[in-house]
């Protein structure tokens, strides 16, 4: 859009004195923000009501993105960079004397996802704004988001992440669009005097879902879609002083507060009930709005597209067959045909804890008339596939089975389309985790990498890189990333890679600034800033990574006067609440750090900083500053990533293991311009085959590990007598699940090549500059628009190069 300064400082002023009733010399950065905001978001709903209506107009096919989690990350810049307003705007409150970047960091990071699946929820939101894409999020307005993380004497503690204490400026309540979802009581049919038989609910629980909608604003193409997030409330008709506390709790509850992510655990009923809350109320919504525009459920699947984002969304089928069912009389086989060919699933995961199932007693009493769509599933699949696969491949793979339903299961069965998110875990699906399913349906699996919005994580994170590549190459890089590649051309211009190099140092120098005020920690800028950033996760391996300090530690006490590249550790990660193990590995590397940074032995040469409450708004200072990104989970354990991504486009290079996306990363830039180490899904499965791995092996064999290995156990490291010797005892006792000593020499190899590469500048810089020219490609931008050719059948308006 077209905005003059002058009129925007104007707007602006007059904006915060409407809403609060004072001059802009007297407010706050928060009462800035809510007004710029509301401005915005002014400015921009012509846009978006003219989106809904081009849609329509149109008749375009719709897809709706259904996800538990999504983790935006706050949204002033990105909106304004997307309108083509961000430095109109940064002027034009420059001059009233604003601090802008305050203004934004009031904004609270939305905590609505755990890590990797929420947060590539919003990347795809942002892509399919920006391509044009009739695209829609569908998700729960959480009252609280995931905790907040402090630290006190080294452990996590979880406080509450109130990022709606000053309301959402974004959000548009809706309440005409209200419905309602019911929970538990009876259910039985009843032949209507039409002679369809419908259902008749008696003692149900009712649950008002109300939408709040939240434009997401596509890049310089004048597109807003919407993201839908729903909240649960009482509903309004009935007597309030009907629902008792109780009852009234039960609803609160719905939407109060997101599921850490190692709580889906069977038996946790909230968790089903917001499964289905947002399902129900998402697919209601759908099927009102496509009758809007069409009388007969005839072209459903021509014109919506719904995307079950991993299993938590699963109840979508059974949810949209009983409209079909029960709202439209729809035959059994029609209903199941059209509900086949709208849905589709994404699998974020091969670990088995993480691969939903719900007991059926809970299902079916929380759940009765969806218990019994399911349950005819089952009995169809069952009665349609055991003639051909057998009985014992059909019970395998069935919905209901061992006294549960799964989740994944009915999710594949009830889709078109099943995908991974890297070459390797769709393989590993195909060959593994699903395997009777893919035997069944193999045209079903498809692979669809995952990827990054290339705006938020390289535009506004690193302005200064993206300066530096607009000199070289032009702007058009920003609407086709793969364009970056031809930076490549610039790999001998040695002004070239010293401005980059600088750029990298000034992003060094804003995260030193943070890390010294917020953690009282002083680091240098000419040091490694080796990054590590993801959930804690035992088979992320942070351990890994913490074995390097150590070494590196000892190594410095030992030898005092070896020269040494500086290093700082840099980690952020959330462990869940209830995952004792991963918060004895936060408080290990904590005590690690305390120990580190207080010795003046070690003082100019080795840092380590844990920075609390990781999220989206920290990655964005963090990512653009490091040199390393740390990617060592055990291979085949992680299916995609995408901080690997994020940290690849702004120039660091990966130490990694071959699992994942990082595969494809490597193959990208070149192995020449990563370090990549320890065993390939092929070992790993290989040792759970033959059942041979012993981790005491590498432990007899290596003087140096067994060191480092007491060093938890010894006091060496203060404060951790317990989870040392958790620790130990999980590496040594447990046969060490993860294979963190089998890949223990080459990992700290390949860490001994990178401080030697550092030395030589030139070098780096250009394996710096493989990495961002590569990067493109994992723009979601590309990954969004395969969804749409393969998957969901939708056109979009950009043509992507
Ligand atoms: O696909 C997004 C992201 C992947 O990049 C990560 O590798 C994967 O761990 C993550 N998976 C989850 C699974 N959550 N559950 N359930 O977050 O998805």
């Amino acid at each position: 859009m077209k905005l003059d300064e002058t009129k925007f400082t104007m707007d602006f002023i007059n904006e915060v004195k409407a809403t609060y009733a004072i001059d802009v010399k007297d407010s706050s950065p928060l009462e800035q923000l809510m007004a710029l905001g509301n401005l915005i978001k002014r400015y921009d709903s012509s846009n978006w009501k003219n989106t809904s209506k081009n849609y329509r107009q149109k008749d375009a096919k719709q897809v709706y993105y259904f996800s538990i989690e999504f983790l935006p990350g706050r949204l002033m810049k990105s909106n304004l960079l997307n309108l083509g307003i961000l430095d109109t705007v940064r002027d034009g409150l420059d001059k009233l004397g604003l601090d802008f970047e305050k203004i934004c960091s009031s904004e609270p990071d939305p905590g609505l996802g755990n890590g990797g699946l929420g947060r590539l929820a919003a990347c795809y939101m942002d892509s399919m704004a920006s391509l044009g894409m009739a695209g829609n999020g569908n998700g729960i307005r959480y009252r609280y988001g995931l905790f907040k993380q402090v630290f006190m004497n080294g452990y996590q503690v979880e406080l509450p992440d109130d990022w709606l204490r000053n309301g959402n400026v974004w959000e548009i309540r809706r309440e005409n669009r209200a419905c309602l979802v019911r929970f538990g009581g009876h259910v039985w049919l009843q032949k209507q005097a039409d002679g369809h038989l419908r259902p008749v609910y008696d003692h149900t629980d009712d649950v008002l879902p109300v939408p709040y909608d939240v434009g997401i604003v596509g890049y310089h193409n004048d597109v807003t879609n919407t993201m839908r997030l729903w909240s649960a409330e009482l509903p309004p008709s009935a007597d309030q002083t009907f629902y008792n506390q109780a009852q009234r709790d039960r609803i609160d509850q719905i939407t109060e507060v997101l599921y850490p992510d190692d709580s889906n655990a069977a038996g946790r009923s909230l968790r089903l009930r917001q499964e289905y809350f947002f399902s129900s109320a998402g697919v209601q919504s759908i099927v009102r709005h496509y009758f809007l525009d069409h009388l007969s459920v005839n072209e459903f699947a021509r014109k919506v597209a719904i995307h079950i984002n991993d299993t938590h969304p699963t109840l979508v089928i059974p949810e949209l067959m009983r409209i079909l069912l029960d709202e439209y009389d729809c035959p059994w086989d029609k209903a199941w045909q059209l509900t086949v060919a709208t849905m589709s699933y994404t699998n974020h995961t091969i670990m088995q804890e993480a691969l939903e199932t719900w007991p059926i007693d809970m299902f079916k009493g929380m759940l009765p008339r969806i218990y019994e769509i399911v349950e005819e599933i089952d009995r169809r699949y069952r009665e349609e596939k055991t003639p051909i696969f057998g009985e014992n491949t059909v019970d395998k793979t069935a919905p209901l089975g061992n006294g549960q339903v799964r989740m994944a299961y009915l999710a594949v069965i009830g889709s078109h389309s099943v995908n991974g998110v890297a070459p390797l875990h769709t393989e590993l699906l195909k060959k593994d985790v699903l395997q009777d399913l893919y035997r069944i349906y193999p045209e079903r699996f498809n692979n669809k990498t995952n990827g990054i919005a290339s705006r938020r994580w390289l535009q506004l994170a690193n302005e200064p890189l993206s300066n530096l590549i607009d000199s070289k190459i032009g702007e058009t890089w920003r609407y086709n990333p793969k364009q970056i590649q031809t930076l490549s051309a610039f790999k001998d211009d040695d002004d070239f890679l010293n401005k980059l190099e600088a750029v990298k140092i000034e992003n060094k120098k804003q995260l030193a600034k943070y890390v010294d005020e917020e953690l009282g920690i002083k680091i240098r800028t000419d040091a490694i800033y080796d990054v590590q950033i993801k959930r804690l996760h035992a088979y992320k391996r942070q351990l890994l990574h913490a074995l390097e300090i150590i070494r590196e530690y000892l190594d410095i006490k030992d030898h005092p006067k070896k020269d040494v590249i500086p290093r700082v550790h840099f980690f952020g990660a959330k462990a869940a609440p209830s995952y004792h193990y991963a918060k004895s590995v936060i408080k290990m590397i904590n005590a690690l750090a305390e120990l580190v940074n207080n010795d003046k032995a070690v003082e100019d040469k080795l840092k380590v900083v844990f920075v609390p409450n990781y999220g989206v708004s920290l990655g964005e200072l963090i990512i653009p500053a490091a040199d390393i990104s740390e990617q060592i989970s055990t291979a085949s354990k992680e299916a995609s990533g995408t901080s690997n991504m994020k940290l690849m486009t702004n120039g660091a290079l990966s130490l990694a293991t071959m699992d994942g996306a990082n595969i494809d990363i490597v193959q990208a830039a070149g192995k020449e311009n990563e370090y990549t180490f320890g065993l390939t899904a092929d070992d790993v499965y290989g040792y759970y085959h033959r059942g041979d791995y012993h981790a005491a092996q590498f432990y007899d064999s290596n003087p140096e590990l067994q060191r480092i290995l007491e060093t938890f156990v010894d006091g060496t490291i203060p404060g951790i007598s317990t989870e040392g010797r958790e620790i130990y005892d999980s590496l040594l006792r447990y046969n060490d699940e993860y294979f963190v000593l089998a890949d223990y020499a080459e990992y700290v190899q390949k860490q001994k090549q990178i401080s030697q590469d550092f030395t030589d500048k030139k070098v780096w810089e250009q394996k710096s500059l493989a990495n961002i020219a590569a990067s493109g490609t994992f723009s979601a931008d590309y990954a969004v628009a395969r969804y749409g050719e393969d998957i969901w059948q939708v056109p979009y308006d950009r043509v992507l190069k």
